[in-house]
């Protein structure tokens, strides 16, 4: 087993006791660092800055040097596998993903391959190889995937999308077509994850972004039912620890104990839901991670330092609590008010462990 100086983060997730609550955030590399945006003109554009190994890692590190932060996230994006499966992503500027050729038709659906993640997807293997040495046992890496119905809204949708006409369409005229790509989807996504965890991934996230457009029972059928297809598909222990598992659906607040029940080891909020109110549901199946709202960090620091108390106060004494943001941070948020942010959670978080010590 490697050693690692700092495993809080794991050990919060596996609901054990730690000294303080570990913090990370979503999207922590990324715009509002000016070493980002100045490494990602030297790439050129995002996705070559995401295929060169030496860079990818380089922008993984930054928010590191500059913060305490309890782990480091993969430097990549959800849109890898679609993009491996032939779609010929590209960003349109101020407009977000695009796809050359998104998904029309059945037809479309069976002529997807599953991509081999050492091979298409081998440039996302080599920068977690490259994280993993550079990190030198720092703080643990987490990999990630986004959730089947979430890459398929970007695939059916051809890019972003905010009324999900498309998909909906396919779901409610076709849905035989969506489950045929969601299991497609939901294969890819296991191997690709699972050659995360061998190229030194120590915890997984699964980003459903979407899940919350769907009704409940939709939700079941289309998205969580491929995710949890993918935590039994997991592997759950690598080289002598156990590498847990996240689901984060942003606002699946109505669902958390269904989501609990995959056998995930944590579930990350988003910050409509109260934490007290979630512990309290299903804090003693899971860990959870979150959820102040990312527009915080918009305010000054002493208003953050008292968010930061009321929801550690919400989640109360006791395991299995990582700080994050509700989703990911706004690229115009001055870097000192994330840091602010993070010491506040180090610091405030000690009397929450005390007995612990
Ligand atoms: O530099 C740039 O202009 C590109 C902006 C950017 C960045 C920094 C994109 C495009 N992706 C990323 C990196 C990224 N994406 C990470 C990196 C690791 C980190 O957290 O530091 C992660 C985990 C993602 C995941 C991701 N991409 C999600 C799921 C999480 C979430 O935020 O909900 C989603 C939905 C995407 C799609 C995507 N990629 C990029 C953009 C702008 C978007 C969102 C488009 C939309 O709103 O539909």
């Amino acid at each position: 087993m490697s050693e690692l100086k700092n495993d809080r983060y794991l050990r919060a997730l596996l609901r054990q006791p730690v000294d303080v609550t570990p913090v990370w955030m979503m999207r922590q590399a990324g715009r509002y660092l000016p070493e980002y945006k100045e490494t990602r003109a030297q790439a050129g554009d995002f996705i070559s800055l995401c295929k060169n190994t030496e860079l990818a890692c380089e922008v993984t590190l930054q928010p590191l040097r500059r913060f305490p932060l309890d782990a480091a996230i993969l430097f990549s994006d959800i849109l890898t596998i679609p993009d491996a499966m032939g779609l010929g992503l590209y960003f349109e500027t101020g407009e977000g993903p695009r796809f050359k050729s998104p998904i029309n038709s059945l037809d479309d659906i069976k002529k997807l391959p599953i991509p081999d993640p050492e091979d298409e997807l081998g440039y996302v293997m080599n920068a977690v190889r490259a994280i993993r040495h550079a990190l030198q046992g720092s703080v643990p890496l987490i990999g990630f995937s986004g959730s089947p119905w979430t890459l398929a809204t970007y695939m059916v949708e051809g890019g972003s999308s905010k009324a999900f006409t498309k998909i909906k369409k396919m779901m409610y005229s076709e849905p035989q077509a969506l489950h045929l790509l969601l299991d497609k989807l939901a294969d890819s996504v296991t191997l690709y994850l699972n050659a995360q965890i061998k190229a030194g991934a120590q915890s997984i996230m699964i980003f459903d972004t979407w899940g919350g457009v769907l009704t409940g029972r939709d939700y079941q059928l289309f998205s969580l039912h491929y995710m949890h297809k993918i935590v039994d598909g997991l592997i759950r222990e690598y080289d002598g620890r156990k590498v847990p598992v996240t689901l984060f659906t942003k606002g699946g607040g109505r669902w958390l104990e269904a989501m609990a029940a995959t056998g995930c080891d944590a579930l990350g909020l988003d910050w409509t839901i109260d934490i007290e109110d979630a512990r309290r549901r299903v804090g003693d199946k899971v860990a959870l991670q979150g959820n102040m709202d990312p527009s915080m960090l918009y305010a000054p620091p002493a208003r953050i330092e008292q968010e930061v108390e009321t929801i550690l106060a919400g989640f109360g004494k006791g395991n299995g609590h990582v700080f994050n943001l509700g989703h990911g941070i706004h690229q115009d948020v001055p870097p000192e008010h994330a840091g602010a942010f993070i010491d506040a959670v180090h610091r405030l978080s000690k009397p929450y462990h005390q007995d612990n010590d």
